[in-house]
């Protein structure tokens, strides 16, 4: 191919935020062209690997997935939060194409690179505490789970690690284990890693108003104390706002009480922000709104504007207690990834995503407290910053309402507005545009959500 038959190709191709950022549907969802890829896809790719929405993509940016079809979708999902600032946003592509044209690969165990450390600067300054920290860096964030687990074993000698109820950390052996939920994370799976706890979390819709952050705290802490010992704890590990349990927000009080009780007893005190990270919450990270800081912070997702990336970040006597050669695989930190890295968080900080998470999540909440008064299957809206759900139960109730909620985010899809569901009982929509998401779309697909609430939920 020729010079400008290349750049020709790559304009015509561009995805990013220069799409123009509106639904439009030229099809059925899915299209002709999608249906065909999707049956060609049953007869290549195993069945456990669920779909959401059979629509293949074409390209993707801003607040917008463009399908095989020429379907413009509004994307409130935002690849589970991974692409924050954006698909193919610009810093991310040109950091990427800068860094791939340079090299790919040498492994960061073998003879390491600049991006690599400027990651984990980055990762020390921005997470919670201005203490002595440091990094490493692995490709997913069960991967980094299953890490935060042995740095923290390794520090304190200790083996058993303290979950919640609801909790989601992954599908590998151990995160499974970690991981509440059995269908569809564990069932059929086991048997699971042991020394893995389970407590209750602080669920303030289901707890009731007689269940404040302390009670909570002192709820799970009066269980490790006499299930598993206060001395046998090498870690407690949380989601700040629980994830794919369903955006469960604990009570205020909750978190610091239970980090310091962690830090009391010489456990370590993990938050999992793989799902709550990098502005996601309208903060850097979602322990920021209380002012709790880790002893150590799982990051991914959103780090790398949808590079596969994922870390380890906290308190250096911590991170440094494993032996040398303890920790790594062959693809941590891979240099075009940390390019991504750099280029997202670029982005984060010169567009201030953190205040746009907050405009977004206001619109969401609005709208969505809004609609709560007249869909009486809504029993909670709740949310912090663009991360924001409605859990579904049977009017009158606190029933949680699997089939209404699946028949709602199906009636979203059909009409083109991507939204995902979660929850321990299948009950909760969830909201997560990317942080560049104009104000207008999200508003259109706002309205389509309430559309579908009426017509599928009533
Ligand atoms: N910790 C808090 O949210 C990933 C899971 C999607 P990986 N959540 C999306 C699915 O069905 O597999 C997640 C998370 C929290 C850990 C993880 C695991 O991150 O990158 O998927 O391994």
């Amino acid at each position: 191919m020729s010079d400008s038959t290349v750049a020709d190709l790559q304009t015509s191709l561009a995805g990013g935020p220069e799409l123009p950022q509106e639904r439009r549907l030229v099809t059925a969802v899915p299209g002709p062209r999608s249906t065909e890829l999707f049956a060609r896809r049953g007869t290549a790719v195993a069945r456990g690997v669920g779909t959401t929405l059979p629509v293949f993509v074409d390209r993707a940016g801003g607040g917008v997935i463009v399908d095989v079809d020429g379907n413009s979708l509004i994307d409130l999902g935002a690849g589970i939060a991974v692409v924050s600032v954006g698909n193919a946003a610009d810093a991310v592509v040109a950091r990427v194409r800068e860094q791939v044209a340079r090299f790919t690969h040498t492994c960061f165990m073998v003879t390491p690179y600049d991006g690599y450390v400027q990651v984990c600067e980055a990762l020390n300054r921005l997470t919670p505490g201005d203490h002595d920290k440091r990094s490493a860096l692995f490709n997913s964030g069960a991967e980094a789970v299953e890490n935060a687990v042995k740095i923290a074993r390794a520090h304190t000698g200790r083996q058993a690690v303290v979950v919640f109820d609801h909790a989601y950390h992954g599908r590998t052996n151990l995160t499974m284990a970690m991981t509440a939920k059995n269908m569809p994370y564990k069932h059929s799976f086991g048997p699971f890693a042991p020394e893995v706890y389970r407590v209750p979390m602080s669920y303030p819709f289901r707890d009731g108003p007689g269940v404040d952050g302390a009670t909570a705290a002192r709820r799970a802490i009066e269980l490790i104390e006499a299930q598993v010992g206060a001395a046998n704890v090498a870690c407690v590990l949380v989601e700040p706002i629980q994830g794919e349990g369903g955006f469960v927000v604990p009570a205020p009080g909750f978190l610091p009480a239970v980090a310091a009780w962690s830090r009391d007893v010489g456990a370590v005190f993990v938050a999992d922000e793989i799902q709550t990270g990098f502005c996601r919450t309208g903060d850097w990270f979602a322990c920021d709104h209380e002012g709790v800081v880790p002893d150590l912070v799982t990051t991914a997702k959103g780090i790398a504007g949808g590079l596969p990336l994922a870390a380890v970040t906290g308190r250096a006597e911590i991170m440094d207690a494993p032996h040398v050669g303890g920790l790594g695989g062959t693809y941590g930190g891979n240099p075009v990834a940390c390019a991504a890295a750099l280029g997202a968080i670029e982005t984060m900080q010169s567009q201030d995503l953190s205040a746009a998470a907050r405009r977004l999540g206001a619109v969401m909440s609005a709208r969505l407290t809004d609609m709560a008064r007249r869909h009486e299957a809504i029993g909670d809206v709740r949310g912090r910053g663009a991360m924001v759900a409605v859990e579904l139960v049977r009017p009158g109730t606190k029933e949680p309402d699997a089939a209404a909620t699946a028949a709602v985010a199906k009636a979203c899809h059909a009409e083109g507005v991507v939204v995902l569901t979660c929850g321990t009982y299948g009950n909760v929509l969830r909201l997560l545009p990317p942080l560049v998401m104009p104000e207008p779309l999200l508003e259109e697909g706002l309205t389509v959500l309430d559309t579908a609430l009426a017509v599928t939920a009533s």
